[in-house]
């Protein structure tokens, strides 16, 4: 359904462009003077692909409103009805797999097959969240007292506010939403406003399976619409996935609030381990995966290596072997490995990286920012292309480019001597906690980083690159508190009753 108008918010079951340009239904028409628009731009060639409104504070609390109205008839159907609107979306989101991937593609510039992968991601949390529905729930406890029943019951929340960013535009919305939605709350659901195709587009698909009006509701915006969502008291959960900025603000306000909750998902500063005997072939191929795929801009990618000085000439002749030759270009092409960057000021960002990197005593090993003029494909010069840049540098505790998040193809390689104790400290010694891995063929070794490294999400022998929908997804210290998303989401969007029944005369 995207073409040249002028898209809007989904609203109570409506399309429209929201109070605040007039309240108008928003498909079919071209052009609204009275609110602000935004576009959506191809990061590979920096064409336009649609134009969206800008919600306001308004266009917020016309989605609330929706979202509180709808909860109570919700809540009363039953999971197995609740999940039938969910198996609907299932459907659309395999159906529409091709579309969709390539849409994914366009808008944030991720290779083809990963565009596709962010989709398959997004069925697979839905599959798991509906079939949830057919699963124990709750605990049943033995009372202390004969004649009693206890057990541990699960209600909705009430209004889920979904804040979600452009690195994965289908699989996070979904992580999100799919459990909410079955647990039988409502939801509010502002998408990136890089990637407001995508949130078009699943709108549409929740549109199609027919769900109640008011029960899903999007609204287009930026910042500022995200901070009328988390700031508005009919909102009882909030997820969020993004930067730890705004993830902190955002945990501090809601956290202070009774009654509210946020679980919210950052960043981090990801790290490999890689031991004196490990395999330097899974040592390498992970090490590549994890610090390039998406062009180093997923939650889990890899800006540290930390290698053992038994194999560090080795993997380091290799990695950068690997690095000078990555091809970067047209994310469309099957043959691509990395694709552009989201915009602009992502690249600035980087670029910025780099050059602190250099001031704090780097030796830079590939530099491939500035890509050649060969190596961007014809027709893509106003693309945001970055290329893989490798350096080494001496662990010290407090170099900026060993502790902030780049985000971008930006690696350091560390050496370390000595024991796994050594390289867990380094590993440690940032403010962040999310995903990390280590390559080793040593059982010890291995057992010791799952047990002291600060992770939620910890990986051996295999590239840190992925998650598991059935496995809890989150970060520890700066990069989380709580998850938003997957199994560990459950305990965000639902309440607990501890449930007390005597079934005897006694009333003692
Ligand atoms: O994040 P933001 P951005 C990191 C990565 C990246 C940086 C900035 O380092 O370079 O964050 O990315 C909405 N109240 N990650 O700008 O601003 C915003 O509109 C409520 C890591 O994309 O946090 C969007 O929908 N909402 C991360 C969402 O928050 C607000 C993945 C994320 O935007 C808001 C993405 C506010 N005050 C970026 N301000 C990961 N977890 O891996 C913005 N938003």
């Amino acid at each position: 359904h995207v073409t040249e108008q002028r898209h809007g918010h989904y609203i109570g079951g409506e399309w429209t462009d929201g109070p605040s340009a007039g309240g108008r239904p928003a498909s079919g028409r071209t052009e609204s003077a009275e609110s602000d628009s935004f576009e959506s731009e191809n990061p590979a060639t920096g064409e336009t692909l649609a134009t969206f409104e800008r919600g306001t504070a308004a266009d917020v609390d016309a989605a609330l409103e929706a979202a509180t109205d709808a909860f109570e008839e919700w809540r009363a159907l039953s999971y197995i009805d609740r999940a039938e609107y969910l198996w609907e979306i299932y459907h659309e989101l395999r159906d529409r797999h091709e579309e969709l991937g390539e849409i994914v593609s366009k808008e944030c510039g991720k290779e083809i097959s990963e565009g596709k992968a962010d989709v398959t991601e997004a069925w697979h949390m839905v599959e798991w969240a509906a079939g949830n529905a057919r699963h124990p729930h709750g605990d049943v406890v033995p009372s202390e007292v004969a004649g009693k029943d206890s057990s541990m019951r699960r209600k909705p929340r009430g209004v889920v506010g979904c804040i979600t960013p452009w690195n994965f535009p289908v699989a996070i919305p979904f992580w999100h939403m799919a459990i909410a939605l079955v647990e039988g709350n409502t939801v509010v659901w502002k998408p990136a406003e890089q990637t407001p195709w995508c949130g078009q587009i699943i709108a549409e698909m929740f549109e199609d399976a027919g769900i109640p009006e008011g029960v899903f509701n999007m609204v287009q915006g930026f910042g500022d619409a995200g901070a009328a969502i988390t700031d508005d008291d009919r909102v009882d959960t909030v997820l969020f996935t993004g930067s730890a900025e705004v993830g902190h603000e955002i945990a501090g306000k809601v956290g202070g609030e009774p009654g509210k909750l946020a679980a919210c998902e950052m960043g981090g500063k990801n790290g490999i381990v890689v031991t004196g005997e490990a395999d330097l072939d899974i040592a390498v191929h992970s090490a590549v995966m994890s610090s390039f795929k998406t062009t180093g801009q997923r939650c889990v990618s890899s800006e540290r290596l930390i290698v053992h000085e038994d194999v560090y000439d080795e993997f380091k002749a290799r990695f950068v072997d690997i690095a000078e030759g990555i091809a970067v270009g047209d994310p469309l092409e099957e043959d691509t490995f990395m694709g552009p960057v989201i915009e602009a000021d992502h690249v600035e960002k980087i670029r910025g990286y780099n050059d602190l990197a250099r001031e704090e005593g780097a030796t830079v090993l590939v530099d491939r920012f500035d890509l050649a003029d060969e190596e961007v494909p014809d027709g893509y010069a106003d693309g945001h292309w970055v290329g893989p840049f490798v350096y080494e540098i001496d662990y010290e505790s407090d170099l900026r480019c060993l502790n902030e998040e780049c985000f971008g193809p930006h690696v350091a390689l560390i050496e370390y001597s000595g024991d796994i104790e050594n390289a867990v400290e380094i590993h440690n010694d940032t403010p962040y906690g999310l995903a990390g891995a280590i390559i080793s063929e040593d059982y010890r070794q291995i057992n010791y980083f799952r047990d002291h490294a600060d992770l939620g999400l910890a990986y051996a022998n295999l590239p840190c690159i992925g998650a598991e929908v059935q496995l809890p997804f989150g970060g520890v210290k700066k990069s989380g508190n709580g998850y938003p998303s997957a199994r560990e989401a459950i305990e965000a969007v639902t309440e607990r009753t501890a449930w007390t029944m005597n079934n005897s005369t006694d009333i003692e």
